[in-house]
């Protein structure tokens, strides 16, 4: 990518566009557009086949998705499926159709079968079933993966893709029933911590394993591929270092300094057993994570803590 090139970021008020955006302004790429929802619909083919015309981008960053937790995709695989995959087509296929010739798409590990081998490596794909929870999310992004591979393969443009295991920083959503683990317990611990409740209820088990990845170090991962000439079509990124749920919430519990009790509730679900990918290839192309979990833990409750004060969370 030249620092003068127009890069295209899809998504770009979402915790990872916005991220990539303050890498890419960061690195000196002084041509980046975005558009806003009521701008740009993407599940709009037209509309987003006429933005693509109307624009000379050299490079596109897809990071738009609509995305949850555990809640809100078990509750919502058609809806998942349907928008994620519309967004997936229209932002690939339009910038194809645009001439557009490097193209980074963005996904999430929950592609890899539930019971794939740990941790999971990329050839995984497709070898097994899918976890049920996320299974209308995971099928849009492996179409989604799937049409760059094939661009690539049969029409000579360099679009590939990045599968970030769960991430978690700035702007995430703290919605209590639709976002991640990982906002989700920072919102329910400083909600006991300044209201003084008791206990704090906690979803499944606490045994899952799960790997956390601060949005800052994949932004830089997208950039790190994006200047690479030849890069492969598919990618994990991850940070390798594992936790089980229960751990993570001693961790939030002490990052935000409450004392509440932590209560499991068994009625909810698990989703899948265990998410540690195999972040190999990319690391021997030379990329690493910076932000370790107690240093991304701490500065996300300091974040939280900012947008409280400032009435900006999003839910
Ligand atoms: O982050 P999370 O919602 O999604 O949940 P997934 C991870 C684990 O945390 C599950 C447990 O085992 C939950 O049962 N958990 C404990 C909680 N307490 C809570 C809580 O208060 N809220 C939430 N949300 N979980 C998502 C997929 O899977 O991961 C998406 O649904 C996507 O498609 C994303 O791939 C990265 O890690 O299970």
């Amino acid at each position: 990518m030249d620092k003068n090139d127009i890069i295209y970021v899809a998504g770009h008020r979402g915790m990872v566009g916005s991220a990539v955006c303050r890498a890419l302004a960061a690195s000196g790429y002084r041509n980046v557009i975005t558009a806003t929802h009521g701008q740009l619909d993407l599940t709009d083919r037209r509309a987003v086949r006429e933005f693509y015309a109307a624009s000379a981008i050299k490079t596109a960053i897809i990071c738009a998705a609509k995305v949850g937790g555990i809640g809100a995709n078990s509750a919502g695989n058609a809806t998942f499926l349907h928008e994620n995959i519309l967004i997936a087509m229209n932002t690939i296929m339009g910038a194809y159709e645009a001439g557009v010739k490097r193209l980074l798409f963005l996904g999430s590990t929950c592609i890899y079968p539930r019971m794939a081998p740990q941790p999971i490596p990329e050839d995984s794909l497709l070898t097994a079933p899918l976890e049920k929870t996320n299974e209308g999310y995971a099928l849009a992004k492996i179409s989604g993966l799937k049409l760059c591979e094939f661009l690539r393969r049969d029409c000579g443009v360099t679009y590939h893709s990045l599968m970030p295991t769960n991430l978690y920083g700035p702007g995430d959503n703290y919605d209590i029933n639709g976002g991640h683990v990982l906002p989700t317990m920072i919102r329910k611990f400083e909600t006991a911590r300044t209201e003084g409740h008791k206990s704090v209820p906690l979803w499944g088990s606490g045994t899952p394993l799960r790997e956390f990845l601060h949005v800052d170090d994949l932004a830089a991962a997208c950039l790190f591929v994006l200047e690479m000439e030849n890069p492969p079509d598919l990618l994990n990124v991850g940070t390798g270092v594992e936790v089980s749920i229960r751990e993570l919430a001693e961790k939030v519990q002490a990052a935000t300094g409450c004392t509440a009790a932590i209560e499991w509730d068994s009625s909810k679900p698990d989703g899948t057993p265990r998410k540690l990918c195999d972040s190999s290839k990319l690391r021997s192309l030379g990329w690493k994570p910076r932000i370790s979990l107690e240093e991304g833990l701490a500065r996300t409750v300091a974040d939280y803590r900012r947008e409280v004060a400032a009435g900006t969370i999003r839910l």
